[in-house]
């Protein structure tokens, strides 16, 4: 009997998940992995596959890109530390995590500075996004030119919906590990514990926290609405992901072969805010059949809060004025 491979594969998700993601080819002259934290359904996977693929046709087979999604190579503070080290060629990380290595880099993530998305891309593909791969840069690491979209983020709770800042208070929620979201979710008075996300629905499953947030096309993919009730749409702040790539393996690629493979990464991400920003628009509906109760909390008694606790003077400080310059151009109004 003969049984070709696809058929083989046919048989459970597991394994044709393996079929699309992360089979090695044997001809490629480089065969670069890129890790991330996503679930393979999420647009991010998805658009990262594409590009794989056609840089691979591109290259002629010469650069094959391996996928390892879902935290398979570890918590993105592990990631980190392969791409610096070279243990992966790429990996995508939120600005904000990335400000472990390089502090400035979350500035984009501020509590209430984009009032939408069109803010968030004028000022990511202009002058804050130039300052950031600026400093990135000089932490030895390459960075893609166009940021991917993780979204605006919102309030997720196994006991209570976030309706006002004061249900804010002494709420034990998981924060990504960054001193920015541990800093805003203190400033309101929140008990926040830094948890990577590959611990995130284990978490919220055994109750060592009671809420978290993060973008809808998350709490859909990663199913967040398993071991959670409420979904609150705080809009408190919007996260991206920087896509990043070890310094002495991109230099590796030959010279033409960068910028092939920079194209159709670049391209992909912006295909990848597109479906981000559908998704998102569509997704309660799915989420309440899922059986979540969503509320629309007012975003001006939030910022107030964060203002009044001192936390834009705070942060205005260490980032420095002419970052927080920066900012201010790109959304258009004073923060502190
Ligand atoms: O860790 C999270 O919550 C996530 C998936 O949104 C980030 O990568 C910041």
């Amino acid at each position: 009997m003969i049984i070709s491979r696809r058929t083989l594969l046919q048989g459970t998700t597991s394994a044709a998940l393996v079929g699309s993601f992360g089979v090695r080819a044997q001809s490629a002259e480089f065969t670069y992995k890129y890790a991330n934290n996503l679930p393979v359904t999420h647009p991010m996977n998805l658009r990262a596959k594409e590009a794989a693929d056609r840089i691979k046709q591109e290259t002629g087979g010469r650069v094959e890109i391996q996928i390892f999604p879902n935290n398979q190579l570890g918590s993105d503070t592990d990631m980190l530390s392969q791409v610096r080290s070279g243990g992966v060629e790429f990996f995508t990380l939120s600005p904000l995590i990335l400000s472990t290595l390089v502090p400035n880099a979350s500035i984009s993530g501020i509590g209430f500075a984009f009032p939408n998305y069109d803010s968030v891309w004028k000022a990511m593909d202009g002058e804050l996004g130039a300052y950031v791969r600026g400093q990135i840069t000089k932490a030895n690491l390459v960075v893609m030119d166009k940021i991917w979209d993780n979204g605006f983020r919102q309030t997720t709770s196994s006991n209570k919906p976030i309706q006002t800042p004061d249900d804010l208070k002494g709420f034990k929620i998981r924060v990504p590990v960054s001193p920015l979201w541990t800093s805003m979710f203190t400033a309101f008075g929140s008990a926040p514990a830094s948890i990577n996300f590959a611990e995130v629905y284990t978490a919220l499953q055994t109750k060592i926290v009671d809420g978290q947030e993060n973008p809808l096309a998350i709490i859909s993919t990663a199913k967040l609405f398993e071991v959670q009730k409420f979904t609150s749409m705080t809009n408190h702040m919007w996260d991206g992901f920087w896509f990043l790539a070890n310094r002495r393996a991109w230099e590796r690629l030959p010279e033409e072969l960068r910028p092939i493979v920079a194209k159709h990464l670049n391209a992909a991400a912006v295909e990848e805010r597109a479906d981000v920003a559908k998704l998102n628009a569509g997704l309660k509906d799915e989420l309440v059949s899922k059986g979540m109760q969503f509320n629309d909390p007012d975003p001006a008694l939030f910022r107030e809060a964060l203002r009044k606790a001192g936390f834009y003077a705070e942060w205005k400080k260490k980032y420095g004025d002419e970052a927080w310059a920066i900012l201010e151009k790109a959304v258009g109004t004073s923060l502190a």
